[in-house]
């Protein structure tokens, strides 16, 4: 079996991390494989929204740990440079809104990952854990990027400090992550979702996502030159003059992504 699934269903594709066996622990096949999958999505005109979710009872439980310390593996530095930051600049820099539904527990790169989505959505079943700590690390895959941006960084430091599991319901609460959903129903809102967003101006959508994505650094005035410059790029969009003329005609727009 290959461990990432790759399925499309209308302008959806939905990747699912695939060793459930292993919590779909990310070794190198499985960070490859879905760095892949992320490419695809990049360039293909079918697809204009990807979600990710986990096969079996967990989302992911971070690195493998066994090939983390494999004598003949990959080494520390390698999964970071080769196997995992290289998934969070995808997911971030990929045109097209990531919507993560996390079906069960997400723990250390498993967490930081999933918390990298444009909409995070979890199983109240789920949890959230930086593991780091727990090992001797540090938290990587971002977390110290977004995670005192998400909730602030007292709760980010003390969460990354004490390793401790918090359930989906709290995530929720502290805005760690969009929306929970009892288990059952998940995998359906997380697909309504990306559904609904693949029918939107999806080139506003990815416009959106860049201004967020320098919202994180830049400061007031470089923001504002910079949704100037979105603007004008969405203003010039097909979408944008089919957005207005249904409006005005008082009709469904009908977007596509032009
Ligand atoms: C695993 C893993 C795992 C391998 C469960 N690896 N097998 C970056 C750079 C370089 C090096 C290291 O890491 C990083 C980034 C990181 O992500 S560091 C953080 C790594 N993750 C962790 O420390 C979490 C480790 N896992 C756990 O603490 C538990 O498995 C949790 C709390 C997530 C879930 O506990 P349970 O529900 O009780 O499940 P389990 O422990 O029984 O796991 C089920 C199986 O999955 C089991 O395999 P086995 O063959 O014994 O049935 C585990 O060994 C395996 N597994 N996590 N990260």
């Amino acid at each position: 079996m290959p461990v990432i699934l790759f399925e499309q269903q209308d302008a959806v594709a939905t990747l699912t991390l695939n060793r459930p066996e292993k919590l779909n622990a990310f070794n190198r096949e499985m960070a490859l494989q879905l760095r892949t999958a992320l490419d695809e999505c990049a360039f293909s005109s079918t697809i204009r929204s990807v979600l990710i979710t986990g096969a079996g009872k967990g989302f992911s439980a971070g690195q493998d740990l066994a090939e983390a310390v494999a004598p003949n593996g990959p080494g520390l530095k390698n999964i970071l440079s080769q196997q995992l930051n290289p998934l969070v600049t995808s997911i971030r820099r990929l045109q097209k809104p990531v919507i993560v539904a996390v079906n069960g527990v997400a723990a250390g790169a498993g967490a930081n990952i999933a918390l990298c989505g444009d909409i995070v959505v979890a199983a109240a079943s789920a949890s959230f854990t930086q593991a780091f700590s727990k090992i001797g690390l540090i938290p990587d895959s971002g977390g110290t990027h977004v995670l005192p941006r998400l909730i602030g960084w007292q709760k980010a430091s003390a969460l990354m400090m004490l390793g401790e599991s918090i359930p989906a319901t709290e995530a929720e609460r502290i805005g760690m992550i969009y929306k929970v959903y009892p288990d059952q129903l998940l995998i359906g809102e997380a697909q309504k979702i990306a559904l609904s967003l693949a029918q939107m101006p999806t080139r506003a959508l990815a416009l959106t996502k860049r201004a967020l994505n320098f919202s994180m650094t830049n400061n007031l005035d470089d923001q504002l030159q910079l949704e100037d410059d979105l603007q004008a790029m969405a203003g010039a969009s097909r979408d944008f003059a089919e957005g207005v003329a249904a409006f005005m005609e008082k009709r469904k727009p009908l977007f596509t992504g032009e």
